[in-house]
């Protein structure tokens, strides 16, 4: 399976980005905590060459902790590439990734500074330049693709910052990045079968977090011996159900990846740098 997603204003903003992009001192690159490898579009590796990157592992409230560390490690020791993780609606924190990135920088003091937030869609890009303007400048939104147009804030300390759309690629392959990238809600939920994220989703909760699932779910009594089960038993608990009682697939899995995205599961991260070495 390959999941095509590809909206126009992704192609029109790519061939702004490569216009706009010399003339920018610095780029936060906006990656979601939860999928830094998954997140990470090849575009921005390519346009950023030579130009100061910090990674910005965002939502790092709604990922595994243990992990975020691994991943940060990862990044800074192996990859020598600076790692940041925050959490976009918190000021300090979002300011500390700001100030770390132009303190990286040589600096004229005389000039304005031009940083732009750059990343796949639903990263939280808008989210972190409204903290950081403080005010709500840019609209956000829990759906893929809200930004259409970039967008630019003075921000007080002679800083421009520049908010982009979220940028994906036109084919995403192979299938465990599709799905990594489908249960983060990075691609829209058209473009790809609700039950198969929700499937993938179910595996990964049974193998890696098996603790929270069963706090979340007490219903469950013991851990499912796979993902049907899993999702086949929520749906029964939460009342989605078909005529004749059985249960509704797609309403138990959209119950299912709607939890899993919120965080009311718990902290979850749905890839380790370990298995980038696989
Ligand atoms: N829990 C949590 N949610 C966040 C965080 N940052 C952003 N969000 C939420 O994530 C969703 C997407 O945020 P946006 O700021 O619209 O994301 P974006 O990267 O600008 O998305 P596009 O414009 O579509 O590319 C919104 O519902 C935000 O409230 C965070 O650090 N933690
Ligand atoms: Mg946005």
């Amino acid at each position: 399976m390959t999941i095509q997603w590809f909206p126009g204003h992704m192609l029109e903003t790519e061939n702004l980005l490569k216009k706009v992009i010399s003339k920018v001192d610095a780029v936060l690159e906006i990656l979601d905590a939860r999928l830094p490898q998954a997140s990470a579009n090849p575009f921005v590796n390519k346009i950023c060459k030579g130009k100061f990157r910090l990674k910005v592992l965002n939502k790092n409230d709604l990922a595994d902790p243990e992990q975020t560390k691994l991943w940060l490690d990862y990044f800074e020791t192996e990859k020598k590439v600076p790692a940041v993780s925050i959490c976009g609606t918190q000021r300090s924190q979002t300011y500390a990734a700001l100030n770390y990135c132009v303190s990286q920088i040589n600096r004229n003091r005389a000039r304005k500074l031009k940083v732009m937030v750059l990343g796949i869609p639903n990263t939280g890009k808008s989210t972190i330049l409204n903290s950081l303007a403080g005010k709500k400048i840019a609209k956000t939104g829990n759906v893929p693709a809200i930004t259409r147009h970039q967008q630019r804030t003075s921000l007080n300390n002679n800083i421009d910052i520049y908010d982009t759309p979220g940028i994906l690629w036109p084919v995403i392959e192979p299938k465990q990045k599709a799905y990594i990238l489908a249960a983060s809600g990075a691609i829209s939920d058209t473009a790809i079968d609700y039950t198969d994220i929700a499937f993938f989703a179910a595996t990964l909760l049974i193998k890696k977090y098996p603790d929270l699932l069963m706090l979340r779910y007490p219903f469950l009594e013991t851990l499912p011996e796979d993902e049907i089960m899993l999702i086949e038993k929520i749906g029964s608990a939460k009342g989605c159900l078909k005529k004749g009682g059985i249960v509704n697939l797609q309403k138990a899995s959209e119950v299912l990846i709607r939890e899993l995205r919120s965080g009311k599961i718990g902290k979850i991260s749905f890839e380790t740098p370990k298995d980038i070495e696989l």
